[in-house]
């Protein structure tokens, strides 16, 4: 098949997931066309049936804000006919599914199908969609795709419940994990060394927006290491990035963390953690986590949304309310003390990763639902 992806290409879960199913379905012989404004950050240079096509905006003095949504729907336009594409698949419904339709409605003027489907996301339902300024135009943009599919159950309900729309068919897809590259055998054990000097590493990787709650996940940490050396490694940057350094200063353990700022590939790093932290007031389903988990690395986390279907409390880490930054510090002290328990929870996060989130059978299910609307 011929699919043209749209994603947020930087940093981030959904652009993540959209690349790396890109990238698989090329492996398995499809055409795969990627339409965004920049190359999305996991996209190597050069794969074997894989297209790249930048969407660049005119600008023009009145614009006080440029139309971004158009010309991608012009691009998308554009590309589904140069590349006779099948299908066109966003990650992100605000603006992407919006840009999909109309792209849809100028292929329709001449003669041509062009099916839609839209994988949600996680903010774009629970946050930005909610906004009154986008409401409408999500819920419609929706209710036009010609297939939904949300990566956790608790999204699917959070969806038909914020936009009302009873009868959409929404599909859970959950997110994947290819555990050949999430794999500590993978990478270089050393690194461990070089980061925390042997010490146990905590680490947590997002792109520090509120919804995040960075500082809880410093206050954590700083509960671990009342009580034990160790070392967080913070992975990513945005706007709390500031506010988590001011907080690890005032809990006084701001030597022990390591802020390393936005990094692509992070398989090397969560291959040497020994807990990874998720402390979100809000998460649909938690890319990180699961990936922390493919590496053998037990989840402590705030059990809320789509997570609680990712993380098994108990079993592959532990779940906990939002902000009891208490009991996330002792759960994350018991695995780095104790480690048979670490073990026993490392060990079922393989298993469940590879048993569940194997990109392997995610893909297949979403070449299944290609099917159904090619
Ligand atoms: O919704 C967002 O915050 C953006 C999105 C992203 O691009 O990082 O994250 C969401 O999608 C990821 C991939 O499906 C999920 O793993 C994240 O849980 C989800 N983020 C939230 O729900 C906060």
């Amino acid at each position: 098949m011929k699919v043209g992806i749209t994603c947020y290409p930087t940093y981030g879960g959904s652009g993540a997931v959209a690349t790396e199913l890109g990238l698989a379905l090329a492996h398995r012989g499809h055409e795969v066309h990627f339409i965004t404004y920049q190359q999305p950050f996991r996209l190597p240079v050069f794969v074997p049936r894989v297209a790249f096509h930048e969407v660049s905006i005119g600008h023009y003095p009145l614009f006080q804000y440029p139309p971004y949504d158009l010309a991608l729907a012009v691009k998308m336009h554009e590309v589904a006919m140069q590349h006779d594409l099948d299908l066109l698949h966003v990650h992100y419904a605000i603006p992407h599914a919006t840009s999909a339709w109309l792209a849809k409605q100028m292929l329709a003027e001449i003669g041509r199908t062009m099916p839609v489907v839209t994988t949600l996301h996680g903010t774009d339902i629970t946050i930005v969609g909610q906004d009154h300024s986008y409401h409408a135009i999500t819920k419609f943009s929706i209710e036009k795709s010609d297939r939904i599919t949300a990566v956790s159950s608790w999204l699917k309900d959070e969806t038909i419940r914020a936009f009302g729309c009873a009868n959409c068919r929404v599909d859970v897809i959950p997110n994947f994990v290819d555990p050949a590259v999430y794999t500590r055998a993978a990478h270089d054990s050393a690194l461990k060394q070089e980061l925390a000097g042997g010490r146990p590493i905590l680490m947590h990787i997002s792109n520090f927006r509120p919804v995040k709650r960075v500082l809880d996940v410093v206050g954590a940490f700083a509960e671990v290491r009342r009580e034990a050396a160790a070392v967080l490694v913070m992975v990513g940057d945005g706007p709390d990035r500031s506010a988590a350094e001011d907080e690890a200063r005032r809990l006084g353990v701001f030597e022990d963390v390591r802020f390393l700022g936005r990094i692509d590939g992070v398989a090397p790093l969560l291959a040497v953690a020994d807990v990874y932290l998720l402390t979100t007031d809000r998460e649909s389903f938690g890319l990180s986590a699961l990936e922390a988990m493919a590496c053998g690395v037990p989840v402590v986390a705030a059990g809320v949304g789509g997570i609680v279907e990712v993380v098994e409390d108990g079993v592959t880490g532990s779940l906990h309310p939002v902000g009891d930054v208490k009991a996330m510090g002792a759960a994350a002290l018991k695995l780095i003390r104790d480690q048979a328990h670490w073990q026993g929870q490392s060990d079922a996060a393989i298993a469940r990763a590879k048993a569940h989130f194997g990109i392997d059978d995610v893909v297949s299910q979403y070449e299944a639902l290609y099917q159904t609307v090619k």
